[in-house]
């Protein structure tokens, strides 16, 4: 390295905590949402959507609406039928009603749209349109779903007899009995992980313009994934693919609930279609809360297979998914349950098997995701919640015997008991970091201590490892669209530059983070690049940012697409000092000829020279574009410890520290990544203790609005000490990176509830569903009996 080698923290590059470049519009006022965008002779579409969670509609009569003066179109299921488009196949190949045509299956399902002059002529044209309903029983459960006589709700469905979805099954059934059969003793767990909901602050909403003249569609939406719009709305609306342009412009949060394809966006696109003029559909927070995106709602029963000092020779897992009125998670096509299988990742188990049923239910189409990376969450909640039963069990210390079970760090690669493999990790050092943290022994001996003046104190670990980033595209692929990403690079001839990537940021920070990847490999400062997500006619194909895959993927692009053009630089060198390629080295930012060092020439140099001074036979320019297939996932490792103080009177329990140790491998922007981090927490701790999205009898869903759903606030959430000294780098990544933006709601949840569950200990309780309630806490402790979270519930609770 020369004197003249750019420091790279100062430029903004790998390991810079470089304050997010979005933010400066965001924080402004001047990002711009779909909300935000106005296109002239815009019209506004409101949805009406169902009372009911289960009937067969009788008659639809849009009479009166179309009367109401400032009304352009009103769409129904009839109408959309004879365009073929009364339903629409989802990402699970399953079919979706985009407005009901038949039958409405949940509370809150779209069974009309109007187009109206403004949203409020709209939304009150929907007021009269009269419907007549024949009520029919509604299920709200897998237990009703299954059960004896149960209606079946996917009539519309030949040979669909019943309410089961799938059965599946994953792990080696013989070896995981014989591992019973050894056992010195069984631990058994059940429980209910309920239906929770991303809940971004911006709702989701779309702007279809169609254009006559140049046949020409635009769709401005709220969507994580644009290419995956566009193929679908090719295929759906059979619309040709290069005439159709998807943009997503700032995205106010995503947290999984803008992956799917939603029906408003299918009738705004008609709509616009019909009107020839731009249509703009914006969902209301009711909208949002009770028909969108939904995730988890799983009954989980497992046992573990134990032998007497502390090691798990088995896990035996079955799982009762409860997907809503159609089966559209967004989830790796071949896995029906997403990647539950990934639960036990971290421990070194001989054999599991897993089944899974999914089944119908008249609530809005569920199991999609938030912050999850497909099931994971479920995945990890219920592992750490077993092992914490098992240590208990056993009497063994929790932390004891998590170490004693994990993979050991010369284990890897290791292929996990049902079929992952994980690469990588120093789980035992990282649970060090973490226990040193929290002062384990000395909380221990506390927590005795108060114990026997009648206070409770309780200590909740997690410890997970977790797979982020789909593809590989060998075994990852939606519907046979294999799971890859891009990146494009542009040098401009002042060596200024723009990076264009497949995925889709919502948050999180892209357009700061990709530049730094950029200002590593190249040695550009971070300023000088600008980064641009979100628009199909100039990005390059990608499958848009979910399970937290940006980084492990299209962050991989980055890297790689910026090492083409350093390649390409580096001739450019050559032929600039006069020298051959070998004689060149490449310091950050500039190569020099290796006999002669002070002799060199910046990377902005270079730049110009592509476009001013190429050597004989050179393509002229400086861009180049790189699609990535990574090898593997990549396995981010973490631990959560909560401490907690329970009110015996009152079940109300405080969190009193939450200390977090994440080892994401390289950390691009450390300051992005504790973000990440704590914003995980929050949502964790909010699942844990106070979000509860549930349904009473009639299918209603309880939990329409924030008085009923809870969103912590400042004041609620508990302070987190984060650390990040451990960092194993991905061996396969190419700047070393993990994924991070899920790894904290994963495995957040268990370490509360767990340590709630310690604060109990000694009642017997095994279970309180989340989220813990005082009055759920408060039963646990008074009877002494675990306290189940299944819905129905009674309105009136
Ligand atoms: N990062 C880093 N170093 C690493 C890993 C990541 O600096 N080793 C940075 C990344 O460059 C990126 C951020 O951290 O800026 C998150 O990266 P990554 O883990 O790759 O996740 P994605 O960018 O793919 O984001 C998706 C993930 C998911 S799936 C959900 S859900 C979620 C989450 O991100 N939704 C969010 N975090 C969110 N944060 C915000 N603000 N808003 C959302 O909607
Ligand atoms: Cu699982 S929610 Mo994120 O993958 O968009």
């Amino acid at each position: 390295m020369t004197a003249q080698a750019l420091d790279e923290i100062k430029i903004g590059g790998l390991g810079a905590s470089r304050k997010r470049v979005e933010d400066n519009r965001f924080i402004r006022g001047k990002g711009n949402y779909t909300d935000d965008i106005t296109l002239p002779g815009m019209l506004h579409m409101e949805i009406l959507r169902s009372p009911l969670a289960h009937a067969r509609i009788k008659s639809i009569d849009a009479s009166r609406a179309w009367d109401i003066p400032g009304v352009h179109l009103v769409l129904t299921g009839d109408m959309m039928a004879t365009r073929n488009l009364a339903w629409m196949p989802t990402l699970s190949y399953d079919t979706q009603a985009v407005l009901a045509t038949d039958k409405v299956r949940f509370q809150g399902q779209e069974v009309a749209c109007v187009i109206a002059d403004d949203p409020y002529i709209a939304k009150d044209a929907c007021e009269a349109i009269d419907v007549e309903y024949e009520p029919l029983p509604p299920i709200v459960n897998p237990m009703q779903a299954v059960a004896e006589g149960a209606p079946v709700i996917r009539d519309d469905k030949e040979n669909q007899a019943d309410n089961v979805i799938y059965n599946w099954e994953v792990g080696d059934a013989a070896a995981t009995d014989r591992a019973f059969e050894q056992a010195d003793m069984v631990s058994r767990l059940k429980l209910h992980y309920p239906r929770s909901h991303p809940s971004p602050i911006e709702c989701c909403g779309s702007i279809a313009d169609f254009n006559r003249a140049t046949e020409k569609l635009t769709v401005y939406m709220t969507t994580q994934a644009p290419h995956i719009i566009r193929a679908a709305v090719a295929l759906v609306a059979e619309l040709p693919e290069h005439m159709i342009r998807i943009i997503s412009p700032d995205i106010g949060g995503g947290f999984g609930n803008k992956v799917p394809v939603y029906p408003g966006y299918v009738c705004s696109i008609l709509a616009s279609i019909l009107l020839e003029r731009p249509v703009k559909w914006i969902e209301d927070k009711t909208g949002n809360l009770i028909s969108t995106g939904f995730a988890r709602d799983i009954y989980l029963d497992g046992e573990m297979a134990l032998r007497q000092d502390g090691k798990i020779l088995g896990v035996r897992m079955h799982c009762d998914a409860d997907h809503g009125a159609f089966f559209s998670d967004a989830q790796p096509s071949k896995f029906k349950i997403g990647l539950l299988h990934s639960a036990f990742a971290a421990y070194d188990i001989p054999a599991a098997h897993l089944t899974a049923r999914g089944t119908y239910s008249n609530k809005a189409p569920g199991g999609v995701a938030y912050r999850c990376s497909f099931r994971v969450t479920e995945a990890m909640f219920f592992q750490e919640r077993m092992v914490q039963a098992a240590a208990d069990d056993l009497g063994m210390d929790q932390a004891a015997f998590r170490r004693m079970n994990f993979v050991r760090d010369e284990d890897f690669p290791h292929r996990t008991p049902l079929g992952f493999l994980t690469d990588s990790g120093q789980y035992g050092k990282c649970l060090d970091v973490a226990l040193k943290a929290v002062g384990y022994e000395e909380f221990r001996k506390q927590q005795e201590e108060a114990r026997a003046k009648g206070r409770l104190f309780g200590l909740g670990i997690s410890t997970m490892t977790e797979p982020l980033g789909a593809g590989n595209s060998r075994e990852y692929d939606i519907l046979g669209i294999k799971m890859f990403d891009s990146a494009e690079l542009k040098v401009h001839m002042t060596g200024k530059a723009i990076v264009r990537t497949g995925a889709r940021g919502q948050g999180q920070g892209h357009e700061t983070t990709w530049a730094q990847i950029v200002s590593h490999e190249l040695g550009i400062p971070a300023e000088d690049i600008v980064v641009e997500e979100g628009d199909t006619d100039t990005a390059p194909f990608g499958m848009g940012t979910y399970a937290s895959r940006s980084t492990p993927v299209a962050g991989a692009a980055v890297a790689m697409v910026s090492r083409k053009i350093r390649a390409k630089a580096r001739k450019l060198a050559a032929h600039l000092l006069e020298v051959s390629e070998e004689d060149i080295e490449w310091e950050l930012g500039r190569f020099y000829v290796r006999s002669a060092p002070d002799r060199g020439v910046t990377i902005q140099e270079c730049a110009m020279a592509a476009y001013s001074n190429m050597p004989d036979g050179m393509e002229p320019g400086l861009e180049n574009t790189a699609y990535y297939d990574p090898p593997n996932l990549t396995w981010p490792f973490a631990v959560y410890i909560v401490t907690v103080e329970v009110d015996p009177a009152t079940g109300v329990w405080d969190v009193l520290t939450t200390v977090a140790v994440d080892d994401c491998g390289v950390r691009i922007n450390p300051m992005i990544v504790e973000g990440q981090i704590m914003g995980g927490l929050t949502e964790a701790y909010a699942m844990a203790n106070m979000q509860f999205i549930t349904f009473d009898a009639e299918g209603n869903c309880i939990g329409s609005n924030y008085m009923d759903y809870l969103l912590p606030t400042a004041w609620e959430t508990p302070g987190f000490e984060l650390h990040s000294e451990v960092v194993t780098p991905c061996p396969h990544h190419p700047i070393g990176a993990k994924g991070i933006g899920e790894c904290a709601a994963v495995g957040g949840p268990a370490a509360f509830v767990n340590a709630v569950i310690d604060a109990l200990s000694g009642t017997g309780v095994r279970n309180i569903d989340m989220p813990l309630l005082p009055d759920r806490v408060w039963e646990a402790l008074t009877y002494r009996r675990d306290v189940s979270g299944a819905p129905p519930v009674r309105s009136d609770d």
